[in-house]
């Protein structure tokens, strides 16, 4: 029998890397962004990438340094920045030649590649183009569309963490001003269990350290993140940690190449040598093993009694019984759940005994778990009982996704509004803002699923791709009136659309912002909760586009000017000058007094945390809490495997720059399934077998995606890997996070199927 047909006939494997960036890093990122922007423009762009008085790096929300060298960005943000700087163009000529059903047949990249989009342009019922479309139109339509509605309800309003600070906090007061909170946002599928497991111990959602605690670290924790890919310029100081004299531990079922070695390419020794080795040591967890894993460090501490015993009494409650239940932990459990022999964790353990000063980092490996917010506060517990918080060189650490998420929570992109912050919005607006919370993203898809929302407006973002259960989440999107995509360039999200759809052309951060009150600036906050003012230098994509600020203040206006209830509220001023929308952040958002002129400082201003800044916390309790978390270990039947989605080296979440996974060894594809070899064995699948990969849910239902090529790998036993958003359909709707409903992205239970097996569809 001949071979079937290769899925993706370019794909080469080779093998991993050993460190990340140095020579290769450099010229991938000028290669890439030379050939979108062609050299004068890649230049003039890069010259300005994260520098004071320039524009923030679009891609991750890793801060910058207080000194700042000349070319202060990495190969990711160089790639982010040429996607966005590209000189294509996705013109109406280009969507009268291309139907919606012949661009949905290409993938993410072709539709990438086509260029920054030019015009307004909507789809009209029944068509099968899209044709172009005026402002002013498209806002009346979109007007039309939600006074139509019988509550505001029915409207859902999603945001991708790149929007600006002005942007955000214009979006939430017109939603809120028009009657819901049903603002579902990125972050319910990202750091959500984070910002549910902070609040509930420390009384606030957010990281606690500086940049500069990191170089002040004894011990730095990196669990369930791949800081060479998705933070790259993290590693950079983690190697000013590591050569003051900070300790590494590394958490992650895969030995991601950044935190093996590192070679930076700012320095010539970097450029040309071997690399510093980054992680002292590797903890090759098993995936979702991580709460057994710290629940078995905290048992060896309480058992040597390396607890901070002042700090405990001082600062927090429930110790004693969190004391007894870790101290209660199975051993035998343990080891399963984690894959970790004893001796491997008390190795760990000693680390942290040893450290006066820890700082515990993560990222999507724990937030994407049905028990993630349980394994979150089981880090909480540990930084506590040793004393890590609100102390130089210690403290929490989610490192954020997208570069302005955390700044757009901060302006009110939530759906579940705290109080005080409705108050102060009633109190400058003078009307009553809807008090229930709205839909995250997974209730935004049942409730379109299920008609109970017919207008879905995006600020930025791929919902469609980004969002689990493809193919549910699709159908949901289709089932809607109308769809509104405020947009960049073309994604899939655009092809899946409602019976009426739109999509709203806007300025990126590269570019400059022109109003009638002259050029203007946006704000934005990284991870480390740092707000900085940034400004694009380039000639818009084209001479339709307007910001998303002034966007969403147009929509607000031509809605709201039709509802009799509707607060008064200036959104010409707003959107001619982003400087009104800056006075109104300063007097609605806690912590922004004079903002306007502290954000144009050198490097910003730093927004409070309480816990940091003095200790206090804002819990029930007034102490930070100890929580008691029990461990479940994830049932995998036979011949099924615990699979991981993830992102490759060369793609922004659903954006995919290219093919090369170049620290992986993975070339020219992306359809792979990385399996241990012995799991290999165990099926009788050979490396570079062709499989379906089907995902099996607890209601009997089974998911599939087809054509993957299995890769051997070192994953630990009993789990994969694969590429997100490829694998997205596996994901079902319904296997969330307890506590903060996102989607179990890094937990997915599967089997593979051999080409030529019966498929059971
Ligand atoms: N270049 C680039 N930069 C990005 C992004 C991008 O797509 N491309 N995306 C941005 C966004 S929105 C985000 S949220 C971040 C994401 O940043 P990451 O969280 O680093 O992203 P992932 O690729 O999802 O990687 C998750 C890591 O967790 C590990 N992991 C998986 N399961 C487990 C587990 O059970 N336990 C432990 N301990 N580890 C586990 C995986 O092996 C992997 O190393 O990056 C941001 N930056
Ligand atoms: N299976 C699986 N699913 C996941 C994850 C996972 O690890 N595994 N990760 C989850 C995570 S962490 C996240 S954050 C989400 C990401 O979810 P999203 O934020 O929805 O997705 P992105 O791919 O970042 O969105 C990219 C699109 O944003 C638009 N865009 C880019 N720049 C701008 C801009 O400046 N303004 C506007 N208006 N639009 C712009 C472009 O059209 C681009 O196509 O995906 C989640 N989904
Ligand atoms: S680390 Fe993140 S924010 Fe910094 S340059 Fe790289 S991609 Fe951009
Ligand atoms: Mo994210």
């Amino acid at each position: 029998m001949s071979e079937p047909p290769a899925p993706e006939p370019d794909l080469e494997v080779s093998h991993p890397k050993h460190a990340a960036a140095g020579v290769t890093g450099v010229a991938v990122a000028l290669d890439r962004a030379v050939r979108a922007m062609g050299p004068v423009r890649a230049t003039k762009t890069l010259r300005r990438l994260n520098q004071v008085g320039g524009f923030d790096c679009p891609s991750c929300a890793w801060p910058d340094p207080e000194h700042r060298s000349v070319a202060e960005f990495c190969e990711n943000g160089a790639k982010a920045v040429a996607e966005e700087a590209t000189r294509a163009r996705a013109t109406p000529d280009f969507f009268a030649r291309h139907s919606i059903a012949d661009l949905d047949a290409h993938d993410e990249l072709w539709l990438g590649q086509q260029g920054r989009l030019t015009h307004p342009m909507v789809k009209r019922p029944g068509a099968t183009h899209y044709e172009p479309i005026g402002w002013h139109d498209a806002f009346a339509l979109v007007a039309d569309h939600l006074n139509a509605l019988d509550s505001p309800d029915q409207a859902a309003f999603y945001t991708s963490g790149r929007a600006s600070n002005e942007a955000a906090y214009s979006y939430q007061l017109f939603i809120r001003a028009f009657g819901t909170n049903n603002l579902p946002d990125c972050s319910n599928m990202c750091h959500e269990s984070t910002s549910v497991a902070l609040l509930e111990t420390i009384g606030i959602g957010k990281g606690s350290v500086q940049l500069r605690d990191l170089y002040d670290a004894k011990l730095i924790v990196v669990a369930g993140q791949n800081p060479g890919t998705n933070h790259p310029r993290m590693l950079s100081a983690l190697e000013t940690a590591k050569r003051r004299g900070a300790k590494i531990l590394s958490i992650n079922p895969l030995r991601e190449t950044g935190l093996v070695a590192f070679k930076n390419p700012q320095k010539p020794r970097g450029v040309v040598g071997s690399g510093t080795p980054l992680a002292d040591l590797h903890l090759p967890v098993r995936v979702n093993g991580d709460l057994a894993l710290l629940q078995a460090i905290g048992a060896l501490l309480v058992e040597w009694d390396a607890i901070d015993h002042v700090f405990v009494a001082q600062h927090t409650t429930g110790y004693a019984a969190w004391a007894a239940h870790v101290s209660a932990v199975d051993w035998d459990v343990v080891e399963v759940a984690t894959g970790l022999s004893r001796a491997q964790i008390t190795e760990a353990a000693q680390m942290l005994r040893e450290s006066d000063a820890t700082i515990w980092c993560w990222a999507m490996g724990l937030t994407q778990h049905r028990n993630a917010v349980a394994t979150i506060k089981e880090v909480v517990n540990i930084a506590l009982v040793r004393g890590d918080l609100g102390r130089r060189g210690a403290g929490l650490c989610p490192v954020r996704g997208h570069s302005n998420v955390q700044g757009d929570r901060s302006m009110g992109i939530w759906e579940r509004p705290p109080q005080h912050f409705l108050d102060a919005l009633a109190a400058e607006y003078d009307f009553a803002p809807p008090r229930e919370p709205g839909y995250d993203t997974v209730d935004t898809i049942r409730a379109m699923r299920d008609g109970l929302v017919s207008v879905f407006v995006a600020l930025g973002g791929n919902f469609v791709h980004a969002a689990p259960d493809t193919d549910v989440t699709a159908d949901a999107l289709r089932r809607t009136d109308l769809t509104v995509h405020v947009a960049t360039k073309l994604n899939r999200s655009h092809l899946v659309c409602g019976r009426t759809a739109l999509i709203l052309p806007t300025l990126g951060r590269t570019e400059i912002d022109r109003r009638p009150s002259g050029e203007q600036h946006v704000t934005v906050e990284d991870s480390m909760s740092v707000v900085h003012s940034s400004r694009g230098n380039l000639e818009p994509a084209s001479e339709m586009l307007l910001s998303e600020t002034a966007i969403v203040s147009h929509l607000a206006e031509e809605t709201l000017s039709r509802r009799a209830s509707a607060p008064v509220i200036p959104w010409a001023q707003m959107r001619d000058d982003y400087t009104v929308v800056r006075q109104h952040i300063a007097r609605v958002v806690p912590g922004c007094a004079g903002y306007d002129v502290n954000t144009e400082r050198q490097g910003g201003f730093v927004m409070p945390h309480p816990p940091r800044d003095s200790l206090t916390f804002a819990t029930r309790e007034r102490a930070a809490v100890l929580t008691v978390s029990p461990i479940e270990v994830l049932h995998v039947p036979d011949g099924h495997l615990l699979l991981q989605t993830l992102r490759s080296h060369d793609q922004f979440n659903t954006t995919i720059y290219g093919l090369s996974d170049r620290y992986r060894g993975i070339e020219g594809g992306r359809r792979v399934v990385f399996v241990h070899r012995e799991d290999l064995a165990a099926q009788a699948l050979d490396d570079g077998a062709v499989v379906d990969v089907v995902s099996v849910w607890s209601d009997g239902s089974t998911r599939r995606v087809t054509d993957f090529r299995t890769v051997a790998y070192d994953v630990p036993r009993g789990t994969a890997a694969a590429y997100y958003p490829e694998t997205n359909p596996l994901v079902p709707l319904d296997s969330v996070a307890l506590g903060s409903n996102t989607p179990t992205s890094k937990s997915v239970v599967v089997r593979l199927e051999p080409l030529g097996s019966a498929r059971t569809r």
